[in-house]
């Protein structure tokens, strides 16, 4: 912290974008003290405000919440709005998901991938997911009619083994996975017209990401590229998608995934759970301790 100009430390004063709450100014716009919502602080206006979710009050615009649907609790709608709008975003926006068709989602247990399939399921596809054994239940739970425990062999093997037909519409990688085996393979298992969307592959290795980088981003279909389509997901402030996935909820189609609740004295410790990778859902932290 040492580093940073003084003028970045005087206004990151919270972080976090994700959030539930009571209105207790709407400003002329038509929230009204008392009204509860959820939403977000839109990525991009995190410094420029210094706002941020991890705190008892906080300025955001009203367009980026909605009120809170009457079946779910703050706890359980204040990490909805991230994830939710990057897996209805994917499967909408950028997929155009189509009932009957069929999705693949990898890491059905991130709080992305539940999401996505919950959204999937909702909008009448079928929907394949990978996760550790662990969590076959959980995948399932929220939906998924076919699963694959990654851990048991590399997925693209196992995929490549499964003789997939029809093949998948949309293979949504939830992960963040560097390793380009999914998309490189995915001729066998994804549709020619379908589509493979990322969150944005993570990790390390000048040689990964330059495998990566050839492989997904460059490699022409004459020196043997991949003849599918790959997108990356980035998630936008789109009131009216905030509305559609609000909708979802209402309607007892999406519910909340909520891997952990930490009090905000324990905040360090919602890090520590999420920096295990092995959460499943969102990890909440509760600023008001007696929020429901
Ligand atoms: N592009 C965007 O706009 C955007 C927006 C939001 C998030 N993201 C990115 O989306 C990714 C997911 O975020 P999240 O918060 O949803 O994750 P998360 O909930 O923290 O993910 C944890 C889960 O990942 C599963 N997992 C780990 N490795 C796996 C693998 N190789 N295959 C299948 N499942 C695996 C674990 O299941 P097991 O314990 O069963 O392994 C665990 O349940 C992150 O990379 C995040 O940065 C991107
Ligand atoms: C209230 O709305 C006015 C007019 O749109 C705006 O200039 C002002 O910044 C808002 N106040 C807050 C606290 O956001
Ligand atoms: C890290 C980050 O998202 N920074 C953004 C904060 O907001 C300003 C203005 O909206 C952007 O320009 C930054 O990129």
């Amino acid at each position: 912290m040492g580093f940073l100009p003084s003028f970045l430390l005087r206004r990151l004063v919270s972080t976090e974008f994700d959030l539930a709450g009571v209105v207790v100014d709407g400003n002329g716009t038509d929230l009204k003290e008392g009204d509860e919502v959820f939403g977000w602080i839109p990525l991009n206006q995190n410094l420029s405000t210094g706002q941020g979710a991890l705190s008892q009050y906080t300025r955001l615009p009203a367009v980026n919440v909605v009120l809170r649907p009457k079946n779910v609790t703050p706890t359980e709608a204040s990490g909805f709005t991230v994830a939710g709008l990057t897996a209805y975003q994917a499967l909408f926006d950028l997929a155009k998901l189509e009932a009957g068709q069929s999705v693949f989602v990898n890491g059905g247990s991130t709080a992305v991938g539940s999401f996505a399939i919950q959204i999937a399921k909702a909008k009448g596809a079928r929907v394949a997911a990978s996760a550790s054994a662990k969590n076959e239940q959980y995948v399932r739970g929220l939906g998924a009619d076919e699963f694959f425990d990654y851990t048991k062999a590399p997925l693209h093997e196992q995929l490549l083994a499964a003789n997939v037909t029809p093949k998948y519409d949309v293979f949504y990688e939830t992960v963040g996975i560097l390793d380009p085996a999914l998309f490189v393979h995915s001729p066998a298992y994804l549709a020619p017209k379908g589509i493979f969307l990322s969150v944005g592959p993570q990790g390390s290795g000048i040689g990964n990401i330059a495998s990566f980088a050839w492989n997904v981003l460059l490699r022409p279909a004459f020196l043997g590229g991949v003849k599918r389509e790959w997108k990356l997901v980035a998630v936008k402030p789109v009131p009216e998608d905030l509305k559609g996935f609000a909708k979802f909820v209402e309607e007892g189609k999406v519910r909340p995934v909520v891997d952990s609740v930490h009090a905000f004295e324990d905040a360090l410790k919602a890090y520590e759970r999420i920096l295990t990778k092995r959460a499943t859902g969102k990890v909440v932290v509760r600023v008001d301790p007696t929020a429901a």
